[in-house]
């Protein structure tokens, strides 16, 4: 079966997840422990490559989340996600960068936007996580304070002054891109459903949730690909 080496809380890991699940794919996931690394020992290249996802598929090794979901889409290409060629590629081509450049990046500033708020994120990821019992307290604690900074130091050089407003703005490029479509694919979810989807999952039990359901083209969207 499939392996998957992963963070469970990664957005880049629950692109591939959500991909592997609109496909009906098997798969098992190898939760790595975020400080050791030691699953990844024995899987040839990961432990130079030093980051998660990791796929596994018999004596095949895929890094990078792209070329990961590239890899799964030509290797089981029942239900396709990829256009082959025209303005669909280009368009898919787009909202996968959108994913990664502008999506991705607005979300630690907003998991960690204020030190009760990332309290509440860093026990959730540890609690999910590889962590030992006894240093999920200690890590939340410092790890909330710590990743409170770094996310506000990234957000002010990137300009960003309010986190929930960059969200929204991310967000809006998404809906109106999605217009009265079912999904951006279409009819059926297209890889970039699944990679929006998949980033927008990572952060499910997180207090920014609820900004993110209030949106209702999102959370309406949301659901449809869910259940596809
Ligand atoms: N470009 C990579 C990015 C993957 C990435 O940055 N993963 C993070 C976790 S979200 C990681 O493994 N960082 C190193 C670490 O945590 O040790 C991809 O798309 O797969």
């Amino acid at each position: 079966m499939i392996k998957l080496y992963q963070y469970e809380v990664c957005p880049y890991c629950c692109k591939v997840k959500a991909v592997l699940d609109y496909k009906k794919i098997p798969y098992e996931k190898i939760e790595v422990n975020p400080m050791t690394h030691e699953e990844l020992e024995g899987v040839a290249g990961a432990v130079e490559y030093d980051k998660v996802p990791v796929l596994v598929d018999g004596d095949k090794v895929v890094f990078e989340s792209n070329d990961i979901i590239k890899y799964l889409d030509e290797k089981y290409p029942a239900k396709p996600i990829f256009a082959k060629s025209g303005a669909d590629q280009k368009d898919q081509e787009k909202w996968m960068e959108y994913a990664d450049e502008d999506l991705v990046q607005i979300l630690p500033a907003n998991i960690y936007r204020t030190i009760p708020e990332a309290l509440h994120s860093f026990k959730y990821i540890t609690k999910v996580g590889k962590f030992p019992v006894w240093k999920r307290y200690f890590l939340a604690m410092g790890g909330a304070v710590a990743m409170t900074i770094v996310a506000n130091k990234g957000m002010k050089k990137k300009g960003i002054t309010d986190p929930r407003e960059a969200l929204s703005t991310s967000l809006e490029k998404w809906t109106t891109g999605l217009g009265k479509k079912k999904f951006m694919g279409g009819d059926k979810p297209d890889v970039s459903d699944l990679v929006v989807a998949g980033i927008l999952s990572a952060v499910k039990e997180m207090k920014v949730w609820k900004f993110i359901e209030e949106k209702k083209p999102v959370s309406e969207w949301y659901q449809r690909v869910q259940k596809a």
